[in-house]
């Protein structure tokens, strides 16, 4: 949380120092060629992308970029490339790799923030020549994704923090440069930018970062030359001064848009070049990293670091292998749609292509274990059936009107009023990644507006009139409304030392409810140890479950109740009870 609050403060902050440079006015300005929609519309279609980032620096297990001048002195990271001769690198096999992955499209770090380039650029004696390897990685690289129908992409980094005229240098882009000339620089990197177009595309896409020092007055004529070398390649929104094709949150999922594309780039462990032993998520992080992209109408590059050797670490071949595994399977729920209707969240995300939806689900209803309930839509739901791949699904599955074949996909029972759709599906069906369900429309699904699952529609308490015998220090940081305002991040807490409190909610008219879940706060422990859950009938309350310890994941499924008033007692705790949130469902 604190590195990404870092990282955003940075990211502005270098946003600003562009815009700051920038002297013309609006309209002087040179205005951005626009993108081909057809471009952008294949590239979309490919939703997932393999990105690279590799360099001498991988000797050294640090950060490509960041670390010179911090965990590695200046004068040792500059020389790094004298040793780089990783003579097992075989583009060929890093191609196989991200088609076994169910990658698109690949993307290479031709030159990184340190300024050390991996091609043969006529530019700068800084590259991948004068190291003892002596070949030329962008080019074996571009012609093997070549051969393999594999699209292919450069990250090159706007800043430079190497080169001399560049402003700014190491550590971190922190350090001004004695002599710099940053119109001299421009011309630099133009021409290597088109050296990368002429010599190694088409390409897909030049992902350029870190726009320091670049405004709309440099970087909107680099993002005209790029395009007016290739006139269907894309560009994202770092080259500086113009959000140009695409945005591009880091390290996070975006946000649900079907009208800017949008790629999130993050890392499958932590680091983005080679760290031995770094982090490395899990099959299900990977998978549902995907899925909640691919719902929000996102695509994702996926990084990997290769070792100094020139090979993918195994264990990290091993997880896009087992992603390429569930993509030749559910595939074609991912490439080629787009997402929605139904927003993604923690119950999971919806992609949809023809008639079709395809329900990712992560999370089935609290207390409700084997339904889901989504909002109205406009279309008529002919059917629902639950993809359970032992045998992959066909390409001809994406015509809307192709009829599935029946071992591969079971009928799942659903309704569907006024109010809504539920999906049921017994816990046995119920994949711990992802449980996909295929609706079948009466009409082509990408009409649909977008709806929002859950919160505001399922829980009945959200936004009650709350109230407790006690509030942690009187703050209105951790009052009684904290445990229904639909956030888990808040909670309602009481004074250390209270043993004895309640918690009552007036729903504001009488309503009917059959359940209820719970979050008590899970870094305080199990506090409470003995509670009751009870309504008010004619002035008196009633009791309608009493249990003794409740955790993060309490949830209760009773016979119909119909009131206004409720109330949770925590009748022994071993310290201040705290609730995250307290959902009342129907
Ligand atoms: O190439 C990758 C990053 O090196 C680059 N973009 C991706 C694709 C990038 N450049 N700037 N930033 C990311 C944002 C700044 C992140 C930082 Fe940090 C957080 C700088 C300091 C704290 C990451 C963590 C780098 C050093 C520590």
């Amino acid at each position: 949380m604190k590195n990404k609050t870092r990282m955003m403060n940075w990211l502005a902050g270098s946003l600003l120092l562009g815009a700051g440079l920038n002297t013309a006015s609006a309209a002087e300005l040179p205005k951005l060629v626009p993108a081909s929609p057809a471009a952008l519309q294949r590239w979309q279609d490919m939703r997932f992308g393999m990105f690279i980032h590799w360099g001498p620096v991988s000797i050294t297990g640090h950060e490509i970029g960041w670390s010179r001048g911090a965990q590695t002195p200046i004068a040792v990271y500059d020389n790094l490339y004298k040793q780089f001769n990783p003579t097992n690198f075989n583009a060929a096999e890093w191609v196989q790799t991200a088609r076994d992955a169910g990658f698109k499209y690949m993307v290479l770090t031709t030159k990184h923030h340190d300024g050390f380039c991996l091609w043969d650029t006529k530019q700068t004696d800084y590259n991948i020549m004068n190291s003892p390897f002596g070949r030329d990685v962008v080019k074996e690289l571009a012609d093997a994704c070549k051969q393999a129908g594999m699209a292919f992409g450069t990250y090159h980094s706007v800043c430079d923090w190497h080169h001399p005229d560049f402003p700014l240098g190491s550590p971190g882009g922190s350090v001004p440069k004695p002599h710099p000339n940053m119109d001299r620089y421009t011309e630099y990197l133009r021409a290597q930018v088109t050296e990368l177009i002429k010599n190694y595309g088409p390409l897909l896409y030049m992902w350029f970062d870190v726009p320091q020092q670049t405004g709309p007055d440099r970087g909107i004529p680099t993002a005209n030359l790029v395009r007016s070398l290739q006139p269907d390649i894309l560009i994202n929104n770092r080259v500086g001064g113009t959000p140009a094709d695409f945005d591009t949150p880091e390290q996070t999922v975006g946000g649900f848009n079907m009208d800017r594309p949008w790629e999130t780039c993050m890392t499958i462990c932590q680091q983005w070049s080679w760290k031995p032993n770094d982090n490395l998520k899990s099959l299900s992080q990977c998978l549902r990293t995907l899925i909640q992209t691919a719902g929000g109408n996102g695509n994702l590059l996926f990084n990997v670091g290769p070792m100094p050797d020139g090979r993918i670490e195994p264990r990290q071949v091993q997880r896009l292998k087992e992603m390429g595994a569930w993509l030749k399977n559910y595939g074609v729920t991912i490439y080629g749609t787009r997402g929605g209707p139904f927003k993604p969240g923690k119950w999971g995300a919806s992609t949809r292509i023809g008639n079709r939806i395809f329900l990712h689900v992560f999370q089935w209803e609290k207390g409700n274990q084997d339904a889901l309930e989504l909002p109205a839509i406009a279309a008529r739901v002919r059917s629902a059936r639950r993809l359970d791949h032992k045998a992959p699904i066909q390409e001809s599955l994406r015509q809307a009107d192709t009829p599935l074949p029946l071992l591969q996909s079971v009928e799942t029972d659903f309704q569907q009023n006024e109010e809504g759709l539920t999906v049921r599906m017994p816990p046995a069906f119920q994949d711990p990644i992802d449980t996909i369900v295929m609706l079948e429309l009466d009409r082509p699904a990408i009409q649909l507006a977008p709806a929002k699952v859950g919160s505001s529609t399922s829980s009945l308490s959200s936004g009650a009139k709350a109230k407790a015998s006690n509030v942690y220090q009187n703050m209105s940081e951790y009052d009684a409304g904290k445990a229904v305002d639909g956030e888990t991040e808040t909670r309602w807490a009481t004074d250390g030392g209270t043993h004895e409190a309640w918690l009552e909610l007036d729903l504001g008219k009488n309503v009917t409810f059959t359940r209820m879940a719970i979050r008590e706060w899970a870094e305080g422990g199990n506090r409470i140890q003995r509670f009751n859950l009870q309504f008010k009938e004619g002035g008196e309350w009633k009791t309608i479950f009493a249990g003794t310890t409740m955790g993060p994941d309490f949830t209760k499924r009773f016979e119909a109740v119909t009131a206004r008033v409720v109330r949770l007692n925590v009748l022994e705790a071993t310290d201040g009870p705290t609730i995250d949130e307290w959902e009342i469902l129907k």
